[in-house]
């Protein structure tokens, strides 16, 4: 079977667009690092939708700072993939052109910093996930420990951490007299550009205090709050595809038609005339906390109490009744803590969630979501939970949420099927809780895992006797039976 790629473009069915600019003409303004499918789907999409305008500036370098695997799926297919969009019964098929190049950092440092520093780049994307920042979750310093991290404090010749990337770039273009480029975090982080900015001029200042001045002064790394959901791709998907397309395509992904991405509107150094999806905005924060804490809150509840239950995707879960009372109450709990955008219908956006996350063929997994939760909680739960006791508020669901994720360290579901608990800290947490007898021993060694609980949940009564009843309903009725006896409560 012949790959996707320029050459067998002809041989591709009538209904999918091809698209619709010159590609040889194509410059490339932008440098992504962490391709991932969520990149595929989200931001080079909008960068297509640029191209696709007529403005030929907005190709796309996109760098890898693991492994090769996304450079082999897309260089042999000269950068091409389809994005199938599902919804239920419908299906659309488009081919994404703006990936030229795909760069594994470890395998050519040089390469990468070369795209950085060149005068084609105007705005740098990051999709690096939650660690990728090398902050401390609870704290939002740098994590020294971390030993790619201590590297680019010693040297940044070879960079080994994006903020090392974006520093050791913006010190060529320094010298060599160009303005920096516009950073902008994708991942879902509260205040994304101000972490990002944080762990770049902290990395620099360590290493030359007028550079970090300089970016201080002039770079810019505006808030963002990207949304779409993006499953990954899987064996049965590609042969679905390839078998539509009469081609092999390995970069394909797939997603639903939704697609938000709200960018503070502070560049310094061209951006496109944004189109579909993208709204410019002067306060990104209300929208960043409403996503975080309704979509992706719901999402990591699911996660863990529909991985417990043995359930392999979220609109399964949701088929539950027990399931969506749940996420009805936590978003009741998450919302009391927001202050939403004027232009945001609350009732109206959780009912479109609750219809985004009911989409039965997207198959988003619930390990997927579930991968990583000592990055997550803090700014999908905990922040809701603090906000709700201060104000004397219940967090009933919010730490039957929590409790969940806590069982879901053990590694085992509630059927005896063992997993690998996905997580940066998933050694530190197993420590924490290894001599841990009871419910209520791992409660507490939990709350004083201080590098997820901030200090001050860390000693709150309340908190602790919620998710004390939560965990010990998990443990013995297993999380289907929890979430009977929440609704029953
Ligand atoms: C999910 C997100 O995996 C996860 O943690 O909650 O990737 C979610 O699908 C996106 O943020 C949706 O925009």
């Amino acid at each position: 079977m012949s790959r996707l790629s320029i050459t067998t473009l002809a041989q591709l069915p009538a209904d999918i667009t091809p698209p619709a600019y010159d590609r040889a003409a194509v410059t490339c303004g932008v440098v992504h690092i962490g391709i991932g499918a969520f990149h595929r789907a989200h931001q080079a999409v909008v960068f297509d939708d640029a191209l696709n305008a007529g403005d030929l500036r907005w190709g796309v370098i996109a760098a890898s700072l693991r492994s090769p695997g996304v450079r082999d799926q897309m260089q042999p297919q000269d950068g091409l993939y389809t994005m199938l969009v599902r919804d239920g019964a419908t299906e659309r098929a488009r081919l994404i052109g703006a990936v030229r190049h795909v760069i594994v950092a470890p395998e050519e440092p040089q390469a990468l910093l070369a795209a950085l520093a060149s005068p084609d780049t105007h705005i740098v994307t990051l999709t690096i996930t939650e660690k990728g920042y090398k902050l401390d979750p609870a704290t939002g310093m740098l994590n020294e420990s971390d030993p790619q991290l201590a590297a680019d404090l010693i040297s940044l010749d070879s960079p080994q951490t994006a903020p090392g990337y974006l520093v050791a770039a913006l010190a060529l273009r320094r010298a060599a007299g160009l303005a920096p480029f516009t950073a902008i975090s994708c991942d879902n982080l509260p205040h994304n550009g101000a972490r990002l900015r944080n762990a770049v001029l902290e990395l620099a200042r360590r290493h030359d205090a007028g550079l970090a001045d300089w970016i201080a002064e002039h770079g810019a790394f505006p808030e963002t709050m990207v949304d779409r959901i993006v499953p990954a791709t899987t064996p049965e998907d590609i042969a679905m595809q390839t078998e539509r397309l009469g081609v092999e395509d390995r970069a394909m992904v797939k997603t639903e038609p939704f697609l938000q991405w709200v960018i503070e509107d502070r560049f310094c150094n061209l951006r496109p005339d944004f189109g579909a999806g993208v709204q410019l905005t002067a306060a990104v924060a209300p929208w960043e906390e409403a996503k975080l804490r309704l979509l992706n809150g719901a999402h990591s509840g699911i996660a863990y109490l529909g991985g417990l239950a043995g359930i392999d995707h979220v609109h399964e879960v949701l088929a539950l009744p027990e399931a969506r009372h749940f996420v009805e109450r936590l978003w009741d709990e998450a919302e009391t803590t927001l202050s939403p955008p004027a232009e945001l219908d609350v009732a109206a956006y959780r009912r479109e969630l609750m219809a985004r996350f009911d989409n039965p063929t997207l198959r988003h997994r619930t390990r997927q979501i579930a991968m990583d939760g000592s990055q997550k909680l803090p700014q999908r739960l905990l922040a809701p939970i603090a906000a709700r006791l201060e104000a004397g508020q219940g967090i009933d669901a919010l730490s039957l949420a929590v409790a969940a994720w806590i069982r879901w360290q053990a590694g085992r579901d509630d059927e005896g099927d063992t997993y690998k608990v996905d997580d940066p800290l998933a050694a530190l947490l197993a420590g924490a809780l290894e001599s841990a007898r009871t419910p209520s021993d791992r409660v507490a060694a939990i709350l004083s895992f201080d590098a997820v609980v901030p200090p001050e949940l860390a000693e709150d009564a309340q908190l602790n006797a919620s998710l004390t009843h939560w965990l010990t309903m998990i443990e013995t009725r297993g999380a289907k039976g929890a979430l009977m006896a929440f609704v029953s409560r």
